[in-house]
């Protein structure tokens, strides 16, 4: 399964586990069509997975999977844990995909931003969760068409700050940032990070992955990039490294991307030639991250690498001016 079509497998920063897929639609205990791009975090010794499943009508919700070695033996909530709530809330009325979750320690909540998707296209919401058990689900805080949204962990000049990806009809799709003083109110929307167009393996559309990670050299920010093809699109992980008290300066980009499609499935699936990880979980003793990825839109993938060697290598990416 390991080595796809064509193309030099690269020597990759990340490793993908033997046992991939790790987590597939059968290992839900309900019938789905498909699991993929999950929120991650570890709680209580395990790891948590809120991931996105597709229902055989095509919509999405989210449920918790639970797993002590964040590989196999996942206990998956049935029924799920996220779903679209009926005529109340029209903007949920096409599903909820694609969280990422960060823990934030001022307030001792992780807080989940999540796609909700309607017949306007796509926001951002957001709920709060001590546990993955229980939920306060708040509005929605990026109007259509929004998606790709992550939270940092900390505020900066006691602002809190969003990463997301507003996209206007005819226009690029590009990562901006927000700032908010209590996690409802957002502005001081600020364009952070575009596409490179041309034949770039980011030249379409742009969208942050797993939330931004402290690192000492600065934040490092995971993202998928886009490059639509005669035969479809390409989605592509690479990296870039933000100030650490400015999030809105961008220090460094890879210009390679370093995790793409070359396993069969992640090249084979509904939607091929797709890597989409929302999640990663640093093991601070090991300095190992774990990263999962939605794998072709249809099953959840990890990869592993480990930090220091991520850090040597975004160091060695060049400098934006
Ligand atoms: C993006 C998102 C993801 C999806 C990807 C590939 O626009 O909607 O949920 O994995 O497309 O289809």
């Amino acid at each position: 399964m390991q080595d796809g079509v064509g193309g030099w497998p690269m020597e990759d920063l990340f490793e993908r586990h033997p046992e991939n897929p790790v987590l597939t639609a059968m290992d839900l205990g309900y019938p789905a069509n498909a699991v993929l791009n999950a929120a991650a975090a570890q709680v209580d010794g395990e790891t948590v997975l809120l991931a996105r499943v597709e229902d055989r009508r095509g919509l999405s919700h989210l449920t918790v999977c639970r797993s002590k070695n964040g590989v196999s033996n996942w206990k998956v909530d049935n029924p799920p844990t996220l779903s679209p709530r009926g005529k109340d809330y029209p903007e949920e009325q096409w599903g909820l995909e694609d969280p990422r979750t960060t823990y934030l320690e001022e307030l001792g909540v992780w807080g989940v931003v999540y796609t909700v998707y309607s017949r306007q296209g796509p926001q951002v919401r957001l709920a709060t969760t001590r546990d993955f058990r229980s939920f306060d689900v708040g509005g929605v805080i990026c109007p259509p068409e929004d998606k790709n949204a992550a939270l940092f962990p900390r505020k900066f000049n006691g602002r809190w700050a969003l990463l997301h990806r507003p996209v206007s009809s005819g226009r690029d799709a590009n990562i901006w940032i927000s700032f908010s003083p209590d996690l409802t109110q957002w502005g001081e929307h600020h364009l952070l990070m575009e596409t490179r167009r041309g034949n770039w393996w980011d030249a379409h559309r742009i969208g942050t992955c797993p939330p931004p990670l402290e690192t000492p050299e600065g934040w490092l920010l995971g993202y998928h990039g886009v490059r639509n093809t005669v035969a479809g699109a390409i989605y592509r992980f690479g990296l870039a490294l933000l100030d650490l008290e400015n999030p809105q300066r961008v220090l460094r980009r890879s210009d390679d991307w370093v995790f793409g499609p070359q396993a069969a499935y992640e090249r084979m699936g509904d939607v091929g030639n797709v890597v989409f990880p929302c999640g990663w979980i640093l093991d601070k003793p090991s300095g190992k991250l774990r990263m999962y990825y939605g794998a072709a839109d249809t099953c959840i993938g990890l990869a592993t690498a480990n930090l220091s060697d991520v850090m040597a290598y975004v160091m060695s990416c060049p400098l934006v001016s």
